[in-house]
């Protein structure tokens, strides 16, 4: 199998924890050219990464991809055993997913001053702290984010918080990790764990090429093959 993934996407970085995590060592990991050059859909309708290329056809989705890991490999399955467990995995990973990730997705174009429209950037912090607030109440105060050991919940939620981290303030809006005390607990207690350790400095290390100028010639170089 063959993961079209990146080092900075917190969405592939969610199915690449899930991997380390359940050992699986088969899936080979590629970023496409056509990421550079807008041109997913060659490779997915839905046009955005991850994607997962199987014998059987392509599986778009990071929420799908990781289910389809867990129902492939049911011994190492990430998704909580008990019935409660599993429902406490799949709403953390969904309160990550919906109320953290795609609305700091959303915001992040009014990242530009000059081209900000602050109705836009506050309608949508707001949902960022709402989310916040819900992950709060919702997290665990011992352990892992779902649990008692480490689930699927922890693979969505270590990119959310990275990103949390390090986009939020560049809209010049406190990071809202900050006003938390379970979710803050949390994020200093997963930070010592092998597999989120891993893909957090694959996450610094994207974040490095684009700023750096490295993502910029990969850009270049993959228009110039065209
Ligand atoms: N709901 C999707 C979101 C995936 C997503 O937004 N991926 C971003 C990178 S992290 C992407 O491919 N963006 C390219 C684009 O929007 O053109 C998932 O869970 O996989």
């Amino acid at each position: 199998m063959k993961l079209y993934t990146g080092d900075l996407s917190p969405y592939s970085a969610k199915v690449r924890m899930q991997i380390y995590a359940m050992g699986i060592t088969d899936i080979e990991f590629e970023l496409p050219a056509s990421f550079y050059l807008g041109k997913l859909a060659e490779h997915s309708p839905i046009g955005r990464i991850p994607v997962l290329e199987t014998d059987q056809g392509i599986i778009p989705e990071s929420e799908v991809i990781a289910e389809y890991l867990d129902d492939l490999y049911p011994k190492q399955s990430m998704a909580g055993t008990t019935p409660s467990e599993r429902a406490n995995v799949r709403l953390i990973s969904r309160i990550a997913d919906i109320y953290l990730m795609n609305n700091i997705f959303m915001v992040l174009p009014q990242i530009n001053r000059k081209t900000r429209v602050d109705a836009i950037k506050d309608l949508l912090i707001n949902q960022v702290t709402r989310g916040m607030g819900a992950l709060e109440r919702h997290i665990n105060t011992t352990g892992f984010a779902a649990s008692e050991h480490l689930t699927r919940a922890d693979c969505t939620l270590v990119p959310a918080l990275w990103l949390c981290q390090n986009t939020v303030p560049m809209l010049d809006t406190a990071n809202p990790i900050e006003v938390t005390q379970h979710v803050a607990a949390y994020w200093e207690r997963i930070r010592t764990n092998e597999h989120a350790v891993r893909v957090l400095a694959e996450m610094d290390k994207g974040m490095q090429a684009r700023l750096d100028g490295t993502e910029l010639k990969q850009i270049e170089a993959a228009r110039a093959k065209l």
